[in-house]
């Protein structure tokens, strides 16, 4: 039985393990493997299929910086052309052969003897590297939602992440639960379909209409012969999300969209009634704000029904309400989110003196720049704790953190080093003042429930200031933040040493 040893093993190919792969090929590291579990790349661009999927973050921001695509059709790309971007970036880098498709991990275990992680796949030999990095995303585990009954329904029940293909639409009568940035996008796109839809809404969300457009071929044209103008569009769609992050920090300030997204449901929604049910009663931005032009003109459509009664229980039938009424319908989807804080890590990973990191992370996930974590050396995490943004692109964020990663695997290359491990007392400053800059902010003031935060209110996944100031923080690799063990003998002997041990 052969051991399989890298230097590093990167988990999944979204936006944040090519991003890793391609600098690190790039780099002239390429000792390196990915681990897919799927049979394509993609991550959450690749499993959330369903009608209507598309971005609400301009594509010319939503991409890499160091691969820029002029063909974009539309200022918010739909899903399948984020996808078959996703596609090219790895076959124009070379990324396929790196890849193992169906490698599904079951459990990371570090060896502080050696410095080496093993990783266990289902159903395959197991990987031992030196570096293991986490890009599986935050997004990819669907939460269904914990409704008495739900097991015993008879129709049709899925996901919106897990969509369902083979469900006919055609006139059936179809439940969502779930009015967050999925189901805005699912409801449009289906209500002219079914007979009946019945939206079951928790807490309304706040809805700005989207700016979006065709690019006309002469734009195209523009973007294709001047990197000059896409640089520009770049730039320009950065700062205007940027400066959102302005009201998300002062609060006060978000009484201005407010009143524009407010004067927006009076324009769309015809009943007054119905008015009152979509008007959020929390702080605009403490939830994402969404945009769409579609959803509220959907509301108004006879054949939907928005049900704000709450639910009590799932039938066989259908969703009963807390009104005593039931709902038949054909099936249920649940655009109800993602295990994003409930379990933190997506397998067991079982760092230095017995640590596990979704135990370590039970009171809410923290880490240092959203990148290493304390008790887990030569683990490196991209968007881990406190690095998700509430307004703008996130691929920016990762581009940081994917810098970050790339500067200290090649310092503990030049410097023969074992092990890094971010400090406690350096992780512990960094979290003490991540706590402190919350204060205040709307994710803290704004009076809502959302997925950012844990159930006892610690905010564990959004970046509370600006992104240039994470993208500030990651130029360059702080060793002084790290204990970092060097190599007694060659780094060469001791993966021959474990290999002997293992195979
Ligand atoms: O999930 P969500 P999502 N009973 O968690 C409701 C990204 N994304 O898939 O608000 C009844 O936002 C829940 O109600 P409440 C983006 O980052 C990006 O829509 O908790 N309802 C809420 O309304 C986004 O933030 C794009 O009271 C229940 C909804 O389900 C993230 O994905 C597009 C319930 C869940 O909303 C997640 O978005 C789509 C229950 N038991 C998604 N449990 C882009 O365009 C939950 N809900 C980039």
């Amino acid at each position: 039985m052969g051991t399989d040893i890298k230097g590093v093993a990167i988990i999944g190919t979204g936006f944040s393990g090519l991003a890793m792969a391609i600098r690190l090929k790039k780099a002239g590291l390429e000792d390196f493997v990915i681990l897919e579990q799927s049979n394509d790349v993609g991550g959450t661009w690749r499993d959330n299929t369903y009608p209507g999927a598309a971005c609400d973050v301009p594509s010319h921001v939503y991409s890499f910086s160091f691969e820029p695509n002029p063909h974009w059709t539309s200022k918010f790309s739909p899903q399948k052309e984020i996808l078959r971007y996703l596609q090219h970036c790895a076959e124009k880098y070379g990324l396929r052969p790196f890849i193992r498709f169906g490698s599904r991990v079951q459990e990371a275990r570090y060896d502080s003897e050696s410095g080496l992680w093993t990783l266990s796949i289902e159903g395959r030999e197991p990987l031992i590297c030196r570096q293991f990095v986490l890009a599986s995303g935050g997004l990819s585990r669907p939460s269904y939602p914990k409704i008495p009954g739900i097991d015993t329904f008879k129709g049709a029940l899925f996901h919106s992440a897990r969509w369902n293909h083979s469900f006919p639409l055609d006139k059936s009568r179809v439940g969502v639960i779930g009015t967050g940035a999925s189901s805005i996008q699912i409801v449009p796109a289906i209500a002219p379909q079914v007979g009946k839809l019945s939206l079951f809404q928790r807490t309304p969300a706040w809805i700005m209409p989207k700016p979006e457009r065709r690019y006309t071929n002469f734009e195209k044209i523009l973007f294709e012969r001047f990197a000059l103008a896409r640089y520009l569009a770049r730039k320009i769609l950065y700062w205007q999300f940027e400066l959102k992050a302005i009201g998300l920090l002062k609060p006060i300030l978000m009484r201005i969209p407010e009143k524009d997204a407010k004067a927006f449901i009076d324009r769309e929604i015809e009943s007054p009634e119905l008015r009152a049910k979509l008007t959020p009663s929390y702080t605009m931005g403490c939830k994402r704000v969404l945009l769409s032009n579609e959803f509220y003109k959907a509301l108004n459509r006879e054949n939907v029904e928005v049900v704000g009664e709450g639910i009590e229980r799932i039938t066989e039938r259908g969703i009963v309400t807390r009104d005593g009424r039931e709902h038949i319908l054909d099936a249920i989807i649940c655009a109800t989110g993602f295990q994003v804080t409930e379990h933190s890590a997506p397998f067991p990973i079982h760092g230095s003196e017995g640590r596990e990191l979704s135990k370590q992370w039970s009171e809410g996930a923290e880490g240092y720049l959203g990148v290493s974590i304390t008790g887990f050396p030569n683990l490196f995490t991209i968007v881990g704790p406190n690095s998700g943004l509430g307004h703008n692109s996130i691929v920016f964020m990762i581009e940081a953190q994917v810098n970050y990663i790339l500067k200290a695997i090649q310092f503990t290359k030049q410097k023969n080093v074992k092990s890094i491990e971010v400090k406690p007392e350096v992780q512990d400053r960094y979290n003490k003042d991540l706590s402190k800059r919350f204060t205040n902010t709307v994710w803290s003031v704004g009076k809502c429930d959302s997925w950012y935060k844990t159930a006892s209110g610690k905010n564990t996944t959004i970046f509370p200031g600006f992104s240039f100031e994470l993208r500030m923080k990651t130029r360059r690799f702080h060793a002084f933040a790290y204990k970092v063990e060097f190599e007694g003998v060659s780094a060469k002997s001791r993966l021959q040493e474990k290999m002997l041990r293992v195979g």
